[in-house]
């Protein structure tokens, strides 16, 4: 059965990876899995016809027959328990990859969170400009732990895995900020992230929402 992903009807970023439904899009791409997405409304996810799929009212679920998922992570760990490519065979391996995607969500993303929402809810209180430099700096101490770590290897645990695919999702967010070029091992992580033929195919479909052409990738 064909799975429907839920997606902005219009996406902030224009269209530009950032929104959650990618993650969804790019493990059901690596997975080789055909998909239909249904757009929402920012007021359609607020309605109780997407609350029953979202109790947060968000985007992205995921729908395969009687089966309601939210939570991106969890659609992505779902996919990759039951499609070949994004987890390991090894039962150890496969283990340190699901402990990436939860070290992308709980440790490296909370910071970057904070600075987008520093960025756009603090940028007119007076704090702001001694604020930020605080909530950068503890993004830097991540970003170096995991530069660190990853070396000069190409993913995180041998090959590329779900683990991968979050952290870089994570780590695409920082593009803008600059923060990202102070680590050029990381930098390259993300653009071998997003050079895969799945990554791009899932791009340029959720570009083609906004774009309202279809895709070209
Ligand atoms: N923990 C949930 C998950 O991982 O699925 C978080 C889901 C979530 O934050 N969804 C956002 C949403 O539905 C969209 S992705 N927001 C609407 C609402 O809460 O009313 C977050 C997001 C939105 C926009 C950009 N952007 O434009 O750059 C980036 C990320």
């Amino acid at each position: 059965m064909t799975p429907t992903i839920t997606a902005f009807e219009q996406s902030p970023d224009r269209g530009k990876g950032l929104a959650r439904d990618m993650r969804v899009r790019w493990a059901l791409e690596e997975a080789g899995q055909p998909y239909n997405v249904r757009l929402v409304s920012f007021g359609a996810m607020k309605e109780p016809a997407h609350r029953a799929l979202h109790p947060f009212g968000q985007i992205p679920t995921y729908e395969e027959g009687d089966l309601v998922l939210f939570e991106s992570a969890a659609i992505v760990f779902h996919l990759a328990e039951r499609h070949a490519g994004l987890l390991p065979a090894d039962a150890n391996a496969r283990a340190r990859a699901i402990t990436w995607m939860f070290a992308a969500l709980n440790t490296v993303e909370p910071p970057i969170l904070d600075l987008q929402t520093t960025r756009i809810l603090e940028a007119d209180k007076p704090w702001y400009a001694q604020r930020l430099p605080a909530v950068e700096d503890r993004i830097r101490v991540r970003l170096g732990e995991l530069s660190a770590r990853l070396g000069d290897a190409d993913w995180l645990d041998g090959a590329f895995s779900a683990g991968d695919l979050m952290m870089v999702a994570v780590l695409l967010r920082l593009r803008a900020s600059g923060l990202l070029d102070e680590y050029p091992n990381l930098a390259a992580y993300v653009a071998r992230g997003e050079a895969r033929p799945a990554y791009k195919r899932a791009f340029a479909a959720q570009l083609a929402v906004f774009t309202g052409r279809p895709p070209t990738g």
